[in-house]
C-alpha cells in the first residue's frame, strides 16, 4: 500500500463505498437495515464455496450473539473486484472483514508465501489444523506480520488438497515440462512451478475458466471444491492428485476497526472466529469429497491420476530448492516464519498422535 496514490485511492474508496451500499450477496437486502451496525465481509470465492460457508456461518453467529445489533453483509467474489482489490478496500476501511489467500496477499506480505511452499506442511490435515489453531508462537508471528500492514489477523485454515487440472496425464516433473500452469499472483508460485519445468502463468481467479477454454493455459491448480464450483473440470481432461500442498487461506479485519471495538464485542468476535475453525475444517472435508463425486457424475470421462509415493518423491526433491528461493526472496523474516511453522507442525504432530 503506497502512500503516493492517495487521491486515486480516495476516489476508489468512494466508489467502493457506493457500490457496497448498493450491492450484496443474493439473499441479502440491497439496503442496509436501519439502527444496526453493519459489518461487511468480502470473500475471494463464489457462492457454494468453502469461504462462502465460512462467511455465512460468521454472519449467523455474529448476528445471533450480538442480539441482532449487528448486521453482516457478505460480498462474494467478483462483486467488489479481484482479491487484490478486496485487500485494498479492507485497508481503506470500506470493508471490515476479508479473506486473504497467501497466493494473492503474498505480494503485500511476502512472508505469507510460506503457505505456498510444497511439501512444507504435514500430510495430515488434522496436524496442520492444530498448528494453525493453537500454536501461540505461530499465531503471534502472523499477527505481527498483518499488523505491519494495518490488518488484524484473525485465523488461517486449509481448504483442501491442491489438485492439478491438466490436458494430459502428469506423473513426473518431466510430464510438466513446458506445460502452461495458471497460478495465483504471488511471485513465489512462479518459482514453485518453474522448479517442475512448467511455465507458470499468474492470473486472477476470475480469468482462469476462459484462459483454459481458449487454450491460453494448459492447466491450473486448486482444491476439488473450487474446480467444481468454478466449472474448471468442464475445460480439462485430467485431475492429478500430487498431494504436494494444501490450499491455505486467512481471515482478517481492519486493524483500526478491531482496535475500536468495545471489549465485549471484541470478545464476541474472537469467540466466533474460534468456533469457526472447527466448523470450516469439517465443511472443507465434506465439500471436497462430495464435489469430486459430482464432477465424476457430470463428466465420467474425467481421468483421475493419483501419484504414488515414489512419484511424489521426484516432485518433493525439486520443491526443496524453492524453500531456499523463498528465503532468498523474503530474507531473514521469511526464514524465521518457515522455522516457526516447521516447529509448530512438529509439535502438533506429537499432540495429534
Ligand atoms: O485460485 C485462486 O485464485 C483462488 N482459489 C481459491 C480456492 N480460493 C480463492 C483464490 O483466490
Amino acid at each position: 500500500m503506497t502512500k503516493t496514490r492517495t487521491a486515486p485511492r480516495l476516489l476508489l474508496a468512494a466508489l467502493a463505498a457506493a457500490l457496497l451500499a448498493l450491492t450484496a450477496c443474493p439473499g441479502e437486502r440491497s439496503v442496509y437495515p436501519k439502527g444496526k451496525d453493519i459489518w461487511r465481509f468480502a470473500i475471494e470465492e463464489t457462492q457454494g464455496s468453502v469461504q462462502h460457508a465460512y462467511a455465512m456461518r460468521f454472519k449467523e453467529l455474529i448476528e445471533e450473539r450480538s442480539g441482532g445489533d449487528i448486521h453482516v453483509v457478505v460480498y462474494t467474489y467478483g462483486t467488489l473486484g479481484t482479491s487484490d482489490q478486496i485487500t485494498e478496500q479492507l485497508h481503506n476501511g470500506t470493508l471490515e472483514f476479508a479473506m486473504a489467500s497467501p497466493g494473492h496477499i503474498g505480494k503485500l506480505i511476502p512472508e505469507l508465501q510460506v503457505f505456498l511452499l510444497h511439501f512444507a506442511f504435514s500430510e495430515d490435515p488434522q496436524v496442520n489444523k492444530r498448528a494453525l489453531q493453537h500454536d501461540e508462537a505461530l499465531r503471534s508471528r502472523l499477527d505481527d506480520l498483518y499488523a505491519r500492514k494495518g490488518f488484524k489477523f484473525l485465523d488461517a485454515f486449509a481448504e483442501g488438497w491442491m489438485v492439478w487440472t491438466t490436458s494430459k496425464s502428469v506423473r513426473t516433473p518431466e510430464d510438466l515440462e513446458g506445460v502452461k500452469m495458471r497460478v495465483m499472483t504471488s511471485p513465489l508460485l512462479l518459482a514453485a512451478y518453474e522448479a517442475y519445468g512448467a511455465s507458470a502463468t499468474p492470473l486472477p481467479y476470475s480469468e482462469v475458466y476462459s484462459a483454459l477454454q481458449l487454450n491460453m493455459i494448459d492447466g491450473q491448480v486448486n482444491p476439488i471444491f473450487a474446480i467444481e464450483e468454478m466449472s474448471f473440470y468442464e475445460v480439462t481432461s485430467h485431475l492429478v492428485f500430487p498431494r504436494h500442498a494444501q490450499f491455505f487461506t486467512t481471515a482478517m479485519t481492519n486493524r483500526g476497526f478491531y482496535r475500536d471495538l468495545s471489549p465485549d464485542r471484541r470478545e464476541m468476535l474472537d469467540g466466533v472466529i474460534t468456533d469457526l475453525h472447527d466448523y470450516i475444517f469439517d465443511v472443507q472435508r465434506r465439500f471436497n469429497a462430495e464435489r469430486l463425486d459430482e464432477m465424476l457424475e457430470n463428466k465420467p470421462e474425467l481421468e483421475i491420476v493419483r501419484l504414488t509415493e515414489e512419484e511424489r518423491a521426484a516432485f518433493r526433491e525439486r520443491a526443496k530448492q524453492v524453500w531456499d528461493r523463498y528465503v532468498e526472496m523474503v530474507g531473514p523474516t521469511g526464514r524465521e516464519l518457515l522455522d516457526i511453522i516447521r516447529a509448530a507442525v512438529e509439535r502438533a504432530e506429537e499432540e495429534v498422535e
